[in-house]
């Protein structure tokens, strides 16, 4: 299989880690994709130009980290990010799509950060940065939830990776005024999955 990723990308990070968490790497290539770039060849491969995107085996492609991480997961048909008790609890999927919010939300901030300065809309970049600011909170009261505890799961990456993306794009460290959610990060951040993933 073929997995195409940018290095800083979050989304593709996630797909990254299931590849080193379900000892895929002998099976996936990670190939590094050129996007954001007019007439770049990997178009032709992802004609939405977006990463992660994993061609299978068989040869089909697929994108959006939430399809490519389930997939993975499933293949040995042993489910341990997505296992079916999780799937069926909606106070788990609450906790994964609000960490997948506020993933995208730090997304959207380092995106207008990397455009030139005179092009930034400081409007978006506030807005932005106040609902990351709310969201941390919201995971500061939810990271001592019992599914929030013990071996991780998609919710855990997705909040792990959202908080070190910040960190790393210059949004600032969410743990700092935050002792449950930094005492949460530093026991996630020590898997080696996460620490071979470390955005450069
Ligand atoms: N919902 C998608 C988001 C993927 C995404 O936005 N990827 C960004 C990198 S962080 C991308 O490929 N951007 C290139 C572009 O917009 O052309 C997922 O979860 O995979």
């Amino acid at each position: 299989m073929k997995l195409y990723v940018t290095y800083g990308s979050p989304y593709a990070r996630l797909a990254r880690i299931i590849v080193i968490e379900k000892a895929l790497d002998d099976r996936v290539e990670i190939i590094e994709a050129k996007t954001r770039t007019s007439g770049s060849p990997y178009y032709q491969i992802n004609p939405s130009g977006r990463v992660p995107y994993l061609v299978d085996d068989a040869g089909m492609g697929m994108e959006d980290s939430q399809l490519i991480c389930a997939y993975l997961d499933s293949l040995d048909g042993k489910p341990r990010f997505h296992n079916a008790s999780r799937a069926s609890d909606w106070a788990h999927l609450r906790l994964e799509f609000a960490a997948r919010s506020m993933c995208d939300g730090i997304a959207v901030w380092a995106r207008e950060m990397a455009r030139p300065a005179n092009e930034r809309s400081p409007t978006t970049l506030a807005h932005e940065s106040a609902r990351v600011a709310r969201m941390a909170d919201f995971f500061e009261a939810r990271v001592t939830d019992p599914r929030m505890q013990g071996s991780p799961c998609m919710a855990h990456l997705i909040l792990a990776v959202a908080v070190e993306m910040a960190r790393k794009r210059g949004l600032g460290d969410l743990t700092s005024g935050r002792p449950r959610l930094a005492s949460w990060m530093r026991s996630i951040s020590d898997l080696p999955s996460m620490q071979r993933t470390a955005p450069p």
